[in-house]
């Protein structure tokens, strides 16, 4: 049995702003373009959603509903940064990641040892590190596949956790609204609604060839879906361009000689990761990630180095140089070649023919 774990950071964009200037937490808050530019918003935090304003709202029509609305601009460049932010903390505890959006990924832990192999104690330690590490909080739903655990992270947003065992899973996918199958808009949701199907466990007994006749091949997932199955796994397409390990202290490393001590211990950590991938052969250089207790992050890399303790040895000392200060967390990685992942060495060979 599967155990997977979706993750969707909660208002987003309006989140990473709110990081930063704090002092909009508790004001209605919205990011997105402006109102004489006839803009709309990408999104809103909790306390403006209470007015009703909504992502992809025309700015004009929010400020209708919130007059006393704060629109900020879109910096999507510092979303996608923190977005990749929150990928690496995802790698820390699996491999197998799909992300969706900037903001949402499916993480599979079937095989994942730590924590017990525990996917709820596992999906709280991310839910902490990201909090922690980013300021910003994330939404997590846990169960035995896709669909279950998607529809779990919006069941406690935002800032919750939702698990459904095993056991739960009938119970939980019978209540569900035919809506909350993905794939099913307004317009189907009217269609099924209208043929008597309601909820999930209407659909259950829906005759399979007259939804098909309805509905064409979405028939067999919408009655999969209303069994609450999804055999779909998760699937990493992403190519990986670096194998990092990093550790946030919970109490500031002086500036020299404790971070040195820190290295063997990471390196191994780090070893074992990079032997866990198989993608040793792909190796091109070492790095490593200094944060000063400014927040600061500086890090350091040279062509001609490996995963050795000596060259991490050497690259830290000249990051330790560059301010002085103590150190809230450190990291060694390994850039990998650029190469493609096996599945795209794979192509025939007459591909030219083919697009001729
Ligand atoms: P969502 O996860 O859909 O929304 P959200 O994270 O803002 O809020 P929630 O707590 O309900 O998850 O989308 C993630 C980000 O994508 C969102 O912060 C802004 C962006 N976005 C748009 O730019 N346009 C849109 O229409 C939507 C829905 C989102
Ligand atoms: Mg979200």
């Amino acid at each position: 049995m599967q155990k997977i774990i979706h993750i969707d950071a909660d208002c987003f964009f309006a989140a990473i702003e709110m990081r930063d200037d704090p002092s909009l937490i508790h004001k209605p808050f919205a990011v997105g373009g402006s109102a004489e530019g006839r803009g709309v918003l990408t999104t809103c935090n909790y306390p403006a959603r209470e007015y009703g304003v909504r992502s992809a709202m025309p700015t004009a029509q929010a400020y209708r509903l919130c007059p006393e609305l704060i629109v900020a601009p879109v910096n999507i460049s510092k979303y996608r940064s923190v977005s990749a932010l929150m990928l690496d903390i995802f790698e820390r505890f699996t491999d197998v990641i799909e992300p969706l959006s900037l903001d949402e990924a499916f993480l599979d832990v079937t095989h994942v040892s730590s924590h017990d192999g525990s996917a709820s104690r596992i999906a709280e330690a991310i839910r902490t590190a990201v909090r922690d590490e980013l300021g910003i909080t994330v939404s997590a739903g846990v169960s035995i596949n896709k669909f279950i655990a998607k529809v779990a992270s919006d069941w406690h947003k935002p800032n919750g956790l939702k698990v459904v065992t095993p056991d739960e899973v009938d119970g939980f996918s019978a209540a569900l609204k035919v809506r909350a199958i993905p794939g099913v808009g307004p317009v189907t949701a009217d269609k099924l609604t209208r043929m008597g199907f309601n909820t999930c466990r209407d659909l259950r007994e829906a005759d399979p060839i007259r939804l098909k006749r309805r509905f064409g091949s979405f028939a067999q997932t919408l009655l999969e879906r209303a069994h609450g199955r999804d055999n779909r796994s998760v699937n990493t397409q992403r190519i990986r361009k670096s194998i990092s390990v990093e550790h946030t202290y919970s109490s500031d490393l002086g500036n020299g000689k404790p971070c040195l001590d820190k290295l063997p211990g990471l390196l191994e950590e780090l070893t074992a990761r990079i032997e866990k991938t198989d993608l040793s052969r792909r190796i091109r250089k070492a790095y490593i990630k200094i944060k000063f207790n400014d927040f600061s992050t500086t890090t350091v890399e040279r062509v001609g180095t490996a995963a050795t303790l000596n060259d991490y040895q050497e690259l830290l000392v000249d990051g330790l140089a560059r301010r002085d200060l103590p150190i809230r967390l450190l990291g060694l990685g390994v850039r990998l070649d650029p190469d493609l992942p096996e599945k795209f060495e794979q192509l025939p060979l007459d591909i030219e023919e083919q697009h001729p």
